[in-house]
């Protein structure tokens, strides 16, 4: 497939936005934390899992998609969510803890829900495969051509979750895409050390349904592999499984001193960069420096206000806690004042 000029400047749009806002979240996240790291210090508490080297993954992918097509992420989860369009301040205020936020605070940054554009993601591995086929059954039933696509980790992919997941959307034929970001760890755990299955894309072998593997985080590749799956689950004619190399420029999460990772490995994820090779691209196709400057600092200022619009929210009422949280409240919870024992009781 050709790409024009409008496609190019969506994927890099995408990208840039991914990657500042993980910027700016860094510089938000460590402050208080230092200079003993408290990771319950600051006005982002808890664990920050960030993707820098993913972007093209999730915009080579997301790009196809529709408000109405379903998908699910891990733990890692900010550049698909731009990238499928949830709703950026909202999105911040949640990380932030804010009322305001996508689950009024109570998710943080594993944990965003934006119904309005079919985006959920979980900090449980794998959790997120299982919903997207149910998505596709749906899809299904209701005669929609809607699809749904689940990402997930190389690491996750030995989750049986995944390989049941696999099964039934390739025995249903169900309009669903598996993307595995494969960025060669799972925390500190190197894939060869967990299966001999080289590649991910060749579990699909063993449920009949195509298996891809694009090798570089490519984002125009990526585009274009997508294109295929996509295509083919939004014409019923089955799920893919698609594969993407990426390159995790960090560590596993934010505070992790990566003692594990040997340096060549370090050094050669920072040497290869999909922004940078798709602004390459781009020049090639004749886009002006001035336009990518243009993208890039449009990026920026839609980022720091929604980050600054986030800071601006008010905290959850304390008495709040409870709210949304059960369908049938056990005996204890109730409208007002939370019962604390219930969260550390001897029973
Ligand atoms: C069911 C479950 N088991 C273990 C964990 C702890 N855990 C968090 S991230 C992670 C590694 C995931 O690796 P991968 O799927 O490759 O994703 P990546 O972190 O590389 O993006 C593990 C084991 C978890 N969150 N959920
Ligand atoms: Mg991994």
């Amino acid at each position: 497939m050709g790409v024009s000029t409008k496609q190019l400047r969506e994927l890099y749009d995408d990208m840039v936005t991914a990657r500042y806002y993980e910027e700016r979240l860094q510089e938000e996240y460590l402050e208080g934390k230092q200079p003993a790291f408290d990771i319950s210090a600051g006005p982002i508490p808890g664990e920050l899992h960030l993707a820098a080297g993913q972007e093209a993954a999730a915009a080579g992918v997301c790009r196809h998609l529709r408000d109405d097509d379903v998908v699910t992420a891990p733990h890692r989860p900010h550049h698909i969510a731009i990238a499928k369009g949830v709703d950026l301040k909202r999105m911040t205020a949640e990380i932030f803890g804010r009322e305001t936020g996508l689950s009024k605070g109570k998710g943080g940054h594993m944990h965003l829900f934006d119904p309005d554009v079919g985006f959920a993601c979980s900090g449980i591995i794998a959790e997120g495969v299982p919903p997207a086929v149910g998505a596709g059954l749906a899809a299904e039933k209701r005669n929609e051509d809607s699809v749904a696509v689940a990402f997930l980790g190389e690491g996750a992919v030995n989750q049986g979750a995944f390989l049941e997941s696999l099964n039934l959307a390739a025995v249903r034929d169900l309009p669903v895409v598996f993307v595995v970001e494969d960025n060669d760890w799972a925390i500190s755990m190197p894939k060869d050390r967990v299966t001999d299955v080289e590649d991910a894309s060749q579990r699909a072998d063993g449920f009949d349904l195509p298996g891809r593997r694009v090798d570089h985080d490519d984002a125009l590749a990526v585009y274009e592999a997508a294109d295929e799956a996509i295509g083919r689950a939004r014409h019923r004619n089955g799920p893919t499984l698609l594969e993407v190399q990426t390159h995790r420029r960090m560590g596993h999460f934010m505070g992790d001193p990566e003692g594990y990772r040997p340096e060549e490995d370090q050094e050669a994820a920072q040497a290869r960069d999909s922004i940078e090779s798709l602004a390459e691209d781009m020049r090639d196709h004749g886009i002006e420096e001035e336009t990518l400057g243009e993208i890039r600092s449009e990026a920026e200022d839609r980022v720091d206000e929604a980050i600054e619009w986030a800071k601006d929210q008010p905290e959850p009422e304390p008495e709040d806690a409870y709210d949304d949280v059960f369908v049938n409240p056990p005996s204890g919870v109730t409208d007002s004042e939370p019962d604390h024992t219930l969260a550390g009781g001897d029973d």
